[in-house]
């Protein structure tokens, strides 16, 4: 628990009102969007500069404080949140949005901007951003570069890693690194950003981003493809990545999420029929893409129907069966996020045997499938569990890491994971890991309880 000291230097780096040390004001950083980690915070600081960022870091090291960075507190595995009386690092007023080069395609991003802004930032530059999730109105540049974020165009444009251009961020050991000047070609050693990018604000605190945009597709079309088995329509989003070339996304989804998004939503039905499996498939091109998608889903094998959005209205319904999924479940109490990868090959069986490897360790349980089908990438979702009872969570990892597949697709390893990292990474991948930390966050403040597993690594 740091003493009044800390907090008086604190409070001096950053002026009075941004310093949080009421109960009422720190609560709603304490807790993560799920209500599954539930923390405790002695102050949150709100620096508005890199440097104060740079000052606060120093401040917490010479007290021996640890900091949790935070920034649109969307994440999904525990590592935004004080878990262990850290001091609650916000970086939501870094929120600076440099104007887009419209010859480069770039911009400059604050780690405090949310994601839409820069979509929009980018839209109206004649620009596009390759990113899009459904947090985009609360999470931010800084939380999707230190999660190496992924969401709904991996297929097309890649995670946060292959946006990033450049950081700027302050490390564990007080050095302020800055590297924006968004050279395409830049081989002058190690990639700090891919480094940063998915730390989890373990090593540093990412202040700043140079993205790279994508252009723009004119014209788009979305699609739901209803399937009466689950099988054919998660093997027909990897058919439609070789057969359909301007696929932008293609998510996949059930009938029990989608009758419980339904309920919630208060939606109508998408088909006459209910069906097995959905497939929602959105294609983007400079020329229209629906022949050619119409083309790539008659040749699916066990289609069952089809809608095609008519209009833009129409394919954000569309889209709403598949991205409420998220807030549907949240409505049945915490649930247990397991997010993985399988390979292509690997996914359809894994959907399939993912219910009862839940079942045999909670048979209350409730569980629910939707994501990325043709990345590989699967939420799994389980409800009715206690959120400290991680024996699915060990059930769904263990079978993930079993078939060849990662423990974390795209959320991170945060708290929730970090038991179960090695069943991805070998001993000799842990050492560099902990020598990284040991190397960048000598002393070991910076969210010292994510990521590694077991306690924090011993100094040489
Ligand atoms: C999504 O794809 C997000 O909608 C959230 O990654 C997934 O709620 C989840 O488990
Ligand atoms: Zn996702």
């Amino acid at each position: 628990m740091p003493g009044p000291e800390l907090l008086d230097e604190l409070r001096a780096v950053v002026g009075p009102s941004h310093l949080l040390v009421d109960a009422d004001l720190v609560a709603g950083y304490a807790v993560d969007w799920t209500g599954r980690f539930c923390g405790a915070t002695p102050a949150v600081v709100r620096p508005g500069t890199t440097d104060e960022v740079a000052d606060v870091l120093a401040a917490c090291r010479r007290h021996g404080a640890a900091l949790t960075p935070q920034g649109g507190n969307t994440g999904l595995v525990g590592g935004g949140v004080p878990l262990h009386g850290e001091v609650v690092l916000s970086l939501r007023r870094l929120d600076e949005l440099g104007a887009v080069d419209p010859v480069a395609g770039q911009v400059t991003a604050g780690a405090g901007v949310i994601l839409a802004e820069v979509q929009r930032a980018a839209a109206a530059a004649g620009w596009a951003y390759g990113i899009d999730m459904a947090s985009r109105d609360s999470a931010t540049v800084g939380g999707t570069v230190a999660t190496n974020a992924g969401g709904l165009r991996v297929l097309r444009y890649g995670d946060t890693r292959a946006q990033l251009l450049g950081v700027e961020a302050v490390l564990g050991t007080g050095a302020v690194v800055s590297h924006l000047g968004g050279l395409l070609k830049d081989n002058t050693g190690y990639h700090l950003p891919s480094l940063l990018c998915g730390s989890e604000g373990t090593l540093g605190v990412v202040t700043a981003a140079r993205l790279r945009l994508v252009p723009p597709a004119a014209a788009r079309v979305v699609a739901l493809v209803a399937f009466d088995e689950v099988a054919p329509a998660i093997r027909a989003a990897g058919r439609l990545r070789r057969d359909l070339p301007p696929l932008d996304a293609a998510e996949f989804f059930l009938a029990d999420g989608l009758a419980l998004v339904r309920e919630v939503t208060g939606a109508a039905a998408p088909f006459e029929a209910d069906h097995a499996a959905y497939l929602l498939v959105e294609a983007a091109a400079a020329a229209d893409p629906t022949d050619a998608l119409g083309a790539a889903v008659a040749s699916l094998d066990g289609v069952a129907d089809v809608a095609v959005a008519a209009g833009t209205r129409r394919a954000a319904e569309l889209w709403r069966y598949r991205e409420a999924h998220t807030e549907a479940i949240h409505t049945l109490g915490p649930p247990h996020k397991l997010d993985v990868t399988l390979p292509q090959d690997e996914l359809a069986r894994f959907v399939a045997d993912v219910p009862g490897a839940v079942a045999a360790r909670a048979p209350n349980a409730r569980c629910w499938l939707f994501g990325h089908a043709a990345d590989g990438n699967v939420h799994v979702n389980v409800t009715g569990v206690p959120v400290d009872d991680d024996a699915v969570d060990d059930a769904v990892l263990t079978l993930a890491a079993a078939r060849g597949g990662s423990i974390s697709a795209e959320h991170g390893i945060g708290v929730a994971k970090r038991r179960w990292l090695a069943a991805n990474r070998s001993p000799a991948e842990l050492e560099t890991f902990a020598g990284l930390k040991r190397a960048l966050d000598p002393d070991g403040v910076l969210n010292p309880h994510v990521l590694l597993p077991g306690p924090l690594p011993a100094r040489p």
